[in-house]
């Protein structure tokens, strides 16, 4: 854009999902870069809404915004937005030319290892594109590159978001695996998806909400010397392959087998690094116990992944919701937090509000 308007008033808004990896992104080569590819479920209650209202700026030339998150002022999280708004200029000019208010609020609670950052970063990365496009052509069309640019620019906010702008499976990073896949955006894969996959629940088991003790940023850095790195990057693209001939076959067991797998390694990874660390709580061990042992009790296939945090995510077929609500109720909720369970499902993607 090299005519920036700098005339405009504004407004943007949107509503973005959070995802859960089923193959896991842990490691980063480069900036913002992942070590392997990464294949995600988008979720559909989990979500972050974001408006910004935009006008031009009293002094161009620096980046000026208000951030408000559910409706008080977040200095922590403007302090990463004004560092991430840094970074993006140079793909978005306008940034410099325009204030920003900006309003956030999650429909789950903050930093509860449920991927808040994802949600997060894709809303704004959206209303960032929207307003890109009523400055500089009074036009909005949301077609294949709009979505392209929100998942580049979700990214460098935060690997997970990039994920989150398309709704179903989707997956990020560059694979053999993936004809159009690509390190810089996310690629959705709703082709040839068995019906057994297309209405997966995931119940968002609580068991504390309370602040990660080791940031995913840290984590990620974690793996750069880490002894195993290596050898997780290949086995993370073999699962990868796996994954998706899973997908398209609707094998619940396999694909029970991969995406459990997936989680162990994960914090497998987490433990063996230097220093270790343990996300981990008595209750996630006691929960994912208890779901392997339904799984053989009943073979309703029940399937635990869990993210950079100690709450489990559940993932089972719509079909068995009845039964499986009921183990919840009658076995898992003793161990979460207050008895909080965010009753989730796959979802659609964003929504423009
Ligand atoms: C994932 N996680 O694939 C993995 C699995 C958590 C566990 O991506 O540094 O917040 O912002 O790019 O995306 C969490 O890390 O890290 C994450 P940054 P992000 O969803």
């Amino acid at each position: 854009m090299s005519d920036i308007k700098t005339e405009k008033i504004g407004r943007a808004a949107w509503q973005s999902p959070s995802n859960i990896a089923l193959i896991k992104y842990w490691g980063k080569k480069g900036f913002q870069i992942p070590a392997n590819a990464s294949v995600s479920m988008t979720l559909s209650e989990a979500t972050t809404q974001t408006i910004v209202d935009y006008r031009p700026a009293n002094e161009p030339g620096q980046i000026s915004f208000d951030f408000l998150f559910d409706g008080k002022p977040n200095p922590a999280f403007a302090t990463k937005l004004k560092g991430y708004f840094e970074t993006i200029v140079p793909e978005l000019p306008f940034l410099t030319h325009y204030h920003f208010e900006i309003h956030s609020s999650n429909s789950f609670p903050h930093s509860a290892g449920i991927a808040s950052s994802a949600s997060a970063m894709s809303a704004l990365a959206l209303c960032l594109c929207s307003i890109e496009q009523q400055i500089s052509n009074d036009m909005e069309a949301e077609d294949a590159a709009f979505f392209v640019k929100a998942s580049h620019l979700a990214r460098i906010g935060s690997g997970s978001a990039a994920r989150s702008v398309y709704g179903g499976f989707v997956s990020w990073g560059k694979t053999p695996s993936i004809t159009d896949s690509a390190d810089e955006y996310a690629t959705p894969l709703n082709k040839e998806i068995h019906p057994v996959f297309q209405h997966l629940k995931d119940s968002i088991l609580i068991i504390s909400k309370g602040e990660k003790k080791v940031s995913s940023r840290a984590g990620h850095g974690l793996m750069v010397r880490h002894p195993y790195a290596k050898a997780r990057y290949i086995h993370a693209e073999k699962n990868l392959e796996l994954l998706l001939q899973t997908l398209k076959t609707g094998n619940l067991n396999d694909f029970t087998a991969i995406v459990e797998n997936e989680a162990l390694t994960l914090h497998a990874m987490m433990m063996a690094s230097n220093p270790g660390f343990l996300l981990t709580e008595t209750g996630t061990l006691q929960v994912i116990g208890r779901i392997s042992q339904f799984r053989l009790n009943t073979g309703i296939p029940v399937c635990f992944t869990l993210d950079a945090g100690p709450n489990v995510h559940l993932l089972y077929p719509e079909k068995d919701e009845i039964a499986v609500n009921a183990f919840i109720e009658r076995e898992l909720l003793v161990f979460c937090e207050n008895d909080r369970m965010i009753d989730d499902k796959m979802g659609i993607g964003p929504k423009k509000l």
